[in-house]
């Protein structure tokens, strides 16, 4: 698919390497090692082990959009990344994915134990909330407020932990229904990209059609992302280890390829970028970002 016009030269890997360094350096910052030392190192410890940075970097990029400015956003892009690490530490728990390993280095609990591990998360969690009540400054009460309940919303059963528990009660089933595996995917992926983008434009003031229009945008990229995710566990798969084994691999557990197969799946991802950055048509140049990041998801799989 051609770029947009207006993106031909906007360079995505600079901006992605400019705003994940002020990111990365905001982070840095929000977390001191002070006693009891443990859990800080811990929290720590997946926080700063790496990661695209991609919801902080939407949520910066959105309130930009919106006439805002990085600074008012920075606290709640921080606390979106909080929110993800946790979800990570807690997914790749023995109870959960029981992963060894992630973002390049051992999983937590295997560096502090399984206890440690659901602490640190439960203590991400509830520093994200408290870091955005505390740090915000220029944005009004209401707005701060409405950034707390919508990641309160989009963090809880009506959210990931509704998408984790039907991915979980779905494992070992490969006819799983397509709205069964959307569910899943809205929930567990596409609720906190979606308030990564909305919590920028609340904080900048945007108005309900803007909102509702970057939301739109956003869950596309969400389901758009997991349907990449999937084709390329399947490319990668066949290319490491050979059709046949590939098949096995993916019959534990319904995906988009399983059900849709690859060409469709490739062309689904397609169709919803090309509807998400049908929703940034109004705005001007300060859409670039959000372009690009919605190019750069389909990108992987061509
Ligand atoms: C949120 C209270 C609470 C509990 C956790 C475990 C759980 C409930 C939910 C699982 C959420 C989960 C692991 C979703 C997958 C999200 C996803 C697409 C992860 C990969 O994101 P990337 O590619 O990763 O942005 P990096 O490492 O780049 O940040």
């Amino acid at each position: 698919m051609m770029p947009t016009d207006v993106n031909v030269d906007f360079d995505l890997n600079s901006y992605l390497a400019t705003k994940g360094a002020d990111v990365e350096a905001a982070l840095d910052q929000s977390l001191a090692v002070v006693y009891p030392e443990v859990i800080y190192e811990s929290m720590r410890y997946s926080v700063m082990a790496g990661g695209k940075r991609l919801r902080p970097i939407l949520c910066l990029a959105t309130c930009e959009l919106v006439g805002g400015t990085s600074a008012q956003a920075m606290p709640t892009a921080c606390a979106l990344e909080m929110v993800h690490t946790m979800s990570l530490i807690h997914d790749d728990l023995p109870a959960m994915d029981n992963d060894d390993y992630r973002r390049g280095q051992l999983t937590n609990h295997k560096v502090y134990g399984d206890d440690v591990a659901i602490l640190a998360g439960d203590a991400l969690l509830a520093y994200a909330f408290e870091f955005i009540a505390d740090r915000t400054e220029d944005v009004p009460a209401t707005a701060v407020l409405d950034v707390i309940r919508r990641l309160g919303h989009a963090v809880g059963a009506a959210g990931l932990v509704g998408g984790q528990i039907v991915d979980l009660a779905s494992e070992g089933k490969p006819d799983t229904s397509i709205e069964t595996l959307n569910f899943i995917h809205i929930h567990k992926t596409a609720a906190l990209l979606e308030v990564s983008v909305v919590s920028g434009a609340v904080l900048a003031g945007a108005d309900n059609d803007t909102i509702e229009r970057l939301s739109r945008y956003a869950q596309n990229i969400g389901l758009a992302f997991q349907i990449v995710d999937d084709v390329l566990d399947v490319t990668s798969t066949q290319e490491e280890l050979g059709k046949s084994i590939g098949k096995d691999i993916q019959a534990q557990k319904a995906t988009y390829p399983s059900i849709w197969g690859l060409d469709e799946s490739r062309k689904k991802a397609d169709d919803l970028i090309q509807a998400a950055k049908e929703e940034l048509e109004p705005f001007g140049p300060l859409k670039r970002p959000l372009v690009a990041i919605a190019d750069f998801i389909t990108a992987r799989t061509h």
